[in-house]
C-alpha cells in the first residue's frame, strides 16, 4: 500500500497517537511544560517513523489533518491538567495556511485552554521561503498570546539577523548539537554561543536531546533555561505524562 493510504487509513480508524515529553526548568528541575509528538503505535512496520510520516503528509496535503488531530488532542489533554504548557510542532504548510490562526484559536476556545498555555515549534524551512509573512505569522501567534519556538536550531541557515527579526519567544538548540557536550571543547564552545547569543536577544533558550546528568550540569551552568531529552522522559502517554508530574511534584 502505498504510504499516503496508509496515512489516510490511519487517520480514518483513529490509529494516531499524541505522546508528549517533558521539558523541565534547567534550574529547579520542575516540569514545565512537554511537547506533543505524534505516535502511530499500532503500527509495527519500521520504515514509518514519525519523521517520515510528516515528510509524507507534508508531501500529500495529508498534515492539515494530521496536524489538527495533535493540535486538537494536545489542547483536549493539557486542558484536564493545570498549568503546564503543551508544545506543538507546526509544519511549514499549517503555518502558511491563512485560516490556521483562526483554527488554532477556535481549538484552543472549544478546549478551554488559556492561548498561554500553547507554544507553537516551527522550524526554519519556511522561514526562508517567505520571511514577511513568516514575520507576521509569529506576531500574530504572539499577540494571541501564545510562545513561538524557533525548533532545530544549528541544523539549517538561520542566521542572527533572522533571529532577530522574527520575534521569537523560545529558540531549541537541536540534539545534534548535543552529541558530544561532555567530552568535545568545542561543542561546549559551540553551545555557550548559541545560549549567550540567543539571551542577548531576548530570547528563552531550550536545549533538546539532554541524555545524562553530566550534559545537564554543563548546560545548567551555561545559561540553558529548559532541558528536554531522554535524561528527564521519552514521550510517553498523557496518563504516563500525568503520573510523571505527580512523582515529581
Ligand atoms: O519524536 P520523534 O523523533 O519521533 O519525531 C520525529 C520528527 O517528527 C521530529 O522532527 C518532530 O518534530 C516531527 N514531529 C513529530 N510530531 C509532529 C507533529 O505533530 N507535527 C509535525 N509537523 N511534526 C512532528
Ligand atoms: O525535530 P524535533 O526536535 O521536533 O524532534 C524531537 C525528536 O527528538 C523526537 O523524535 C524525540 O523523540 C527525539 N528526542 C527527544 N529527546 C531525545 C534525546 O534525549 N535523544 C535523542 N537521540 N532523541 C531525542
Ligand atoms: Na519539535
Ligand atoms: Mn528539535
Amino acid at each position: 500500500l502505498e504510504i499516503e493510504q496508509q496515512i489516510g487509513r490511519g487517520l480514518r480508524n483513529g490509529e494516531f497517537e499524541v505522546h508528549y515529553q517533558p521539558l523541565v526548568n534547567a534550574e529547579t528541575g520542575e516540569i514545565i511544560a512537554a511537547e506533543a509528538l505524534l505516535r502511530w503505535p499500532r503500527r509495527r512496520e519500521g520504515q514509518l517513523n514519525p519523521q517520515r510520516i510528516v515528510e509524507v503528509a507534508e508531501m500529500t496535503g495529508q498534515i492539515h489533518p494530521l496536524g489538527q488531530f495533535v493540535l486538537e488532542r494536545a489542547c483536549r489533554d493539557f486542558a484536564l491538567i493545570e498549568d503546564l504548557k503543551v508544545s506543538v510542532n507546526v509544519s511549514p504548510s499549517q503555518f502558511q495556511d491563512p485560516g490556521f490562526s483562526h483554527h488554532v484559536d477556535a481549538v484552543l476556545r472549544d478546549c478551554g485552554l488559556p492561548h498561554q498555555r500553547l507554544q507553537l515549534e516551527i522550524t526554519e524551512g519556511y522561514l526562508l521561503t517567505n520571511p514577511e509573512r513568516a514575520i507576521a505569522a509569529v506576531s500574530r501567534f504572539k499577540k494571541m498570546g501564545m510562545s513561538v519556538a524557533l525548533d532545530d536550531f544549528g541544523t539549517g541557515f538561520t542566521s542572527i539577523h533572522y533571529l532577530r527579526s522574527y520575534g521569537f519567544s523560545h529558540i531549541k538548540i537541536d540534539k545534534s548539537l548535543i552529541t558530544g557536550l561532555t567530552t568535545d571543547s568545542n561543542t561546549i564552545s559551540l553551545i555557550t554561543g548559541a545560549i549567550y547569543l540567543a539571551r542577548g536577544l531576548n530570547l528563552r533558550v531550550i536545549v533538546e536531546g539532554v541524555e545524562t546528568e553530566d550534559q545537564a550540569q554543563i548546560l545548567r551552568a551555561i545559561g540553558c533555561h529548559n532541558m528536554q531529552g531522554y535524561h528527564f522522559g521519552r514521550p510517553m502517554p498523557f496518563d504516563e505524562f500525568v503520573r510523571l508530574c505527580k512523582r515529581n511534584a
